[in-house]
Formats: structure tokens, sequence, C-alpha cells
């Protein structure tokens, strides 16, 4: 087998003096951070469809990268992709990947036909697997690209659609439980509308709340102890997507009885679009025990869509490791890379660059945020902010044993509260001390 990227790799670590561009300067995976090592805290997955799938092409023009494996219309050259792909794994030392069905196989004209060409790649995949250590983080079944599901998946006007849908996801379910997958997603791309003027917005929901029912049923048949994952995003490809942000998901679940059950893959660029931060979902879903998964990469601020770029701010991402630390971490979740490279990025290497500078980032705002926790400073200042809850009349009103007239009376006779500052500009000097 000759390799795609010859004299790169495997890429190592450093050290923060280190003027190689293809070594981590901060990425060690061994090294230990806050009790875990820094492998452990991450679980970094490359994701199939950007990174071996996408050609370079935008709605202007076609593919700029000339990669022969890239068409994959064919058996044979997915598995001369999958070559690729476990190559680049191997050499960038990501211990985990994602793929969508289509990502990985050509799925043909039929579902029977799909189905069978999913199972043949699947031995390959495992194969791979075993030979290197490289594990699944998770797998999805594209309910997004093919015509068929224009007008939606699950959440189409016709029931023969979501049938289709269910037949693609309980393949990819069992591939996903058959190679050791830690969670499996679903990302309603066009589970929305583009007009309301031919959309049942609750018909639609309730659409979606029963075929989620039934991809859990179906998980907990197989024995798949994995989790499943929702993935938010407001819009994109429709005007109005139902899984619009961590809140909106969180609800729903609630609504058809799905909060145990499911959990969210949060993504950078999705939070963005939805107008929040990133550590503002993060924090949400975290809040509302929802927190499962990550999509890491970067919006452009200038840009409205979902572009996608690698992440390149370790003040952005301390904020975000943060989060996660104070989560407990991300469990058998991970950070999925789902990020991609420019267009003009068109030498095999640049996929290295993306990689290799996103997991140094991570990594650093690793030290950073852990190196805040442990200072304590900033965690002291908003427990504090909150103490009066944890005594007397604050911890009886949470508890709910005073009545709105209880309250009422006792507010009457008391001292009027005085306000106190929220110190924003200090608490922002505080944690740039740590990045
Ligand atoms: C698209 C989504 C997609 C999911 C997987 O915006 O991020 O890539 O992660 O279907
Ligand atoms: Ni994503
Ligand atoms: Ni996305």
């Amino acid at each position: 087998m000759s390799e795609f990227f010859p004299g790169i790799g495997p890429i190592q670590y450093a050290g923060p003096d280190s003027r190689n561009p293809l070594a981590f300067r901060y990425y060690d995976p061994k090294r230990v951070v806050a009790g875990k090592t820094m492998e452990e805290h991450f679980r970094f997955a490359v994701c199939y469809w950007h990174t071996l799938c996408w050609p370079g092409s935008d709605m202007f023009g076609p593919g700029t990268f000339h990669r022969h494996w890239q068409a994959a219309d064919t058996f044979e050259m997915a598995a001369a992709k999958l070559d690729v792909a476990f190559e680049f794994f191997t050499k960038l030392g990501a211990p985990f990947f994602c793929f969508h069905d289509v990502d990985v196989v050509p799925l043909g004209e039929t579902l029977r036909e799909g189905w069978s060409n999913l199972d043949r790649m699947a031995d390959l995949i495992a194969g791979k697997m075993q030979q290197t250590g490289v594990k699944l983080l998770w797998g999805t079944a594209n309910l997004f690209s093919h015509p068929r599901y224009l007008a939606g998946a699950a959440t189409n006007p016709d029931p023969a659609v979501f049938a289709y849908a269910a037949g693609q996801v309980k393949q990819v379910l069992e591939a996903t439980h058959r190679l050791g997958g830690t969670n499996y997603v679903l990302w309603g791309g066009r589970e929305g509308y583009d007009t309301l003027l031919n959309t049942n917005i609750g018909h639609e929901l309730d659409q979606l709340g029963r075929f989620i029912s039934l991809v859990v049923e179906h998980k907990h048949k197989i024995g798949f102890t994995g989790t499943i994952l929702i993935e938010p995003k407001p819009c994109e490809p429709t005007k109005h997507q139902y899984d619009y942000d961590s809140a909106a998901v969180a609800g729903f679940l609630r609504k058809y009885g799905l909060e145990k059950e499911v959990k969210l893959n949060v993504e950078v660029n999705h939070a963005t679009l939805a107008g929040h931060t990133f550590e503002h979902e993060l924090a949400f879903a975290a809040s509302q025990g929802l927190l499962g998964s990550i999509d890491v990469n970067r919006g452009d601020p200038q840009n409205g869509w979902d572009t996608d770029q690698f992440p390149n701010s370790v003040a952005d991402w301390t904020l975000a490791v943060y989060q996660i630390l104070k989560a407990g971490g991300l469990g058998n979740g991970g950070f999925n890379f789902d990020a991609k490279i420019r267009r003009q990025s068109i030498d095999p290497v640049d996929l290295f660059h993306g990689h290799v500078g996103a997991m140094d980032v991570c990594a650093r705002a690793l030290l950073a945020a852990a190196a805040l926790i442990e200072d304590g400073t900033f965690d002291a200042f908003t427990a504090n902010r909150y103490a009066g809850w944890g005594k007397g009349a604050g911890a009886d009103m949470l508890a709910g044993k005073l009545s709105l007239a209880d309250i009422a009376a006792a507010a009457a006779d008391a001292p009027a509260p005085t306000p106190v500052s929220g110190r924003q500009e200090y608490l922002e000097n505080l944690v740039n001390r740590f990045v």
C-alpha cells in the first residue's frame, strides 16, 4: 500500500519551544492535567466527511484538491479512501474517528444495496481499527444529502421517507454498535422547514419525537451501550431547524420523554449561528445534565454560515474547556474535529496543519482552564455571589418552605437590598492571567 502522506508523521510532542510546524507544542497525550491524561480529557476524533471526503468545492466552483479516492463512487475507491483515512489518523495520533454512512461507502440505489455495502465496509473498517488501535467515537446516517430528503427525513410529510430514513439509521446504528462506537449522533440538517406556508410544525415535531423514540428502543434491543446524541443547529440547510439550540432540544426531549435517553453533541459554529457563545451552549447543556460530546470548529464572525474552520483562539477555548472541566468532563463523548481546511489549502500537508494546530489550541486551553480552577479565585467569586441562597431565607425559599405571602411579608420588613458590582472587567482580567 503506497502512502498518501509520505514523509509526514507520526506527529510528536516537542514542547513549547519547538519551531517544527508538524509537532505538538502543547498536546502531550500522556501528560496528566487535573487528574487525567490529555488523551483522556479530549478523546480527539477526526471526522471522515471534511477530512477525507470534501474535495474543496463551494457554491461557485468545483473541488480543488484532486484526490483520486475522494469521488469514492465505487466500493474500490471507498476502500482506497479507507487506507488514506487510517494513515492520517495514525500519523496524526488521533485516537478516534467519526463517520456518516455515505462517507465510507456508496449507498447505491436501494436500502438493501446500501445495507450490504455498509456491512462489507464495516468488515474492512473493523480490520483497520484492530490493526491500528484507532477507535470509533460515533457513527451517523446522512439523512440530508440525497434528494429523497429534500423535505426532511423524520419530519418529511411523506411517511415513506420516514420509513426509508428509519432503514438507514437502523443499519448505521448496528454498524456503530458492531465497531464499538461510544455514541450515535442524530443531526437533523433538513428536520425543519424552508417556509411555514407548507409546514405543520406540530405534526413534524411529533414525527421527530416518534423517530428518536424508535432509535432509542432499537439501541436497547441490540444492546448498544453508547449514548444517542442530538446535535443542535438553528438553520442551514433549512431556514429553521427544530433542534435549534441546546435549550430547544432540552424542551423537545422532555416533551417526548427522552431526556434520560438522549444527550447533546454541541458544535461551536452551530452555537454562534444560534446567537450564543459556545460556552453558553456547554454551560446550558451541562446545567440540564445533557452534555454528551462536542464538535470542534469555529465560524467567521463576518460570515453568517457554518464555515467549519479549525479553532485557533486559546482565549475562547479556555472558557469552553473551563465549562467542560466544571461539568466533570465529557465521559464517553469526545472532541470531534468537525472542521475543514480552506479551499485554497490544496496540499495534503494542510490537513495536518489544521489538526495539529487545533489540538494544540485545545491543549493550551486545558492547561489554562485547569490553572484557573486550581487557583480558585475565579470560582470563589461566583460561589460568593450566590452565597445567600445557601442559608436562612434564601435556602428556605429555594426549598419551597415559604409561600409567596410569607416571602412578601418578610421582604416588606427587611432593609432594602443593596446593589452589588458584577465585576465583569475584573473577572475578564483574572481569566486573562491564565490564558
Ligand atoms: C453540519 C453538522 C454535521 C454533523 C454530522 O453542520 O455539523 O457535520 O456533525 O452530520
Ligand atoms: Ni457537526
Ligand atoms: Ni456543523
